[in-house]
């Protein structure tokens, strides 16, 4: 399988993210592709290969034309008030306020953060667009016939609604690749999110469509990040009802029930009969994982992996999150081969 790459993540390396009260040293760090990228080449899974420059219009195809202006900007804007440390909100419209977009900078990123751990530094439009090129270069892998593809991406994408930011994510890769391949011909595109946290953004993106069905499995929103999104209930609206499917899933679950979630995710995305499939491919299910509450096991991942590949659709890995660090490669490569070995 080819994975597609590129060293310039390395742009988004903020100092701080607000956790427990604290501003610390990020979970979603550099080392996290590091390793990946590391375990890939070890295991010689396939060819690596650079991203192209795709520019705005596919962002553009999901994401609101103003959100993408002030993430190109908010940095620059943001050092222009004076401010010697990194972009972080501290003011929401809330329930009953005005929805209308401010002036000033420290207003914009409370109109659209979604939650304000994840700081706006030097370099994080830069990698968030590279990122979204990595997403959009496998899309065209898929494009043009191969079986499956790795798009490495980093900063990750699923928290990133239309016109929001948050939770370590800025652009969705997933869904700007999912509609990359709808605008390419893919008549109906699933999107499976195994990532341990709700991918809200993606939700968001296509809750109203019927051409693309998003499916998650993830921990319970009544008790974890990002707590207002997730619910089994939330199923679509308009032409998209019975089009998103969310499997919530209590801390300490282990394999076997995380399987029968799966097993329900791929039934939906069977008869649904997508013509391509998106991974939203987290391994923060670990059980090692610093802020997760899923047992999995390293082996594990290449069993599901497997499943996946039973569905036999073209196929599209799109890296989301994983904290803990030195098995993150390990993990993901074992999804990518147990995939491949049912090719
Ligand atoms: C991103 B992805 C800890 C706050 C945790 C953010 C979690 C983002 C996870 N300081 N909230 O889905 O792996
Ligand atoms: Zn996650």
């Amino acid at each position: 399988m080819i994975t597609v790459y590129s060293p310039e993540h390395r742009l988004r390396d903020a100092r701080t993210e607000l956790h427990r009260g604290e501003l610390v040293k990020p979970f979603e760090c550099p080392e996290r592709a590091q390793y990946v990228i590391d375990r890939v080449r070890s295991e010689h899974l396939g060819q690596v290969i650079a991203p192209h420059t795709f520019g705005r219009a596919p962002l553009l195809r999901v994401h609101g034309a103003g959100y993408v202006e002030f993430l190109a900007s908010a940095w620059v804007e943001w050092l222009a008030t004076g401010a010697r440390c990194e972009a972080i909100p501290d003011c929401w419209p809330a329930r009953r306020m005005t929805q209308r977009v401010p002036v000033a900078i420290a207003g914009k990123l409370g109109y659209y953060a979604m939650a304000c751990e994840t700081s706006i530094s030097a370099g994080t439009w830069e990698a968030a667009c590279i990122s979204a090129d990595v997403a959009l270069t496998g899309a065209q892998q898929l494009s043009s016939g191969a079986r499956g593809a790795f798009a490495l991406c980093r900063p990750p994408g699923h928290h990133a609604g239309h016109d929001l930011y948050g939770g370590y994510c800025f652009l969705n890769n997933a869904a700007i690749a999912a509609q990359y391949l709808r605008d390419r011909g893919a008549v109906r595109v699933a999107i499976l999110d195994v990532d341990y946290h709700h991918g809200n953004g993606t939700q968001d993106i296509f809750y109203d469509r019927g051409d693309v069905l998003v499916a998650s499995l993830h921990g319970d929103p009544a008790t974890t990040f990002p707590y207002f999104s997730g619910y089994a209930d939330e199923t679509g609206s308009g032409t998209g009802a019975g089009f998103n499917m969310n499997l919530p899933l209590p801390g300490g679950t282990g394999f076997g029930k995380w399987t029968e979630a799966l097993q329900a995710a791929l039934g939906q995305i069977s008869s649904f009969g997508a013509d391509a499939l998106v991974v939203s491919l987290g391994v923060d299910t670990f059980v090692g994982d610093p802020i997760s509450a899923f047992t999995l096991g390293s082996p594990d991942f290449g069993t599901y992996g497997a499943l996946i590949g039973q569905l036999g659709l073209p196929t599209l890995f799109v890296m989301e999150g994983g904290y803990a660090v030195a098995e993150i490669g390990l993990n993901v490569v074992n999804v990518l081969c147990g995939f491949e070995g049912q090719t």
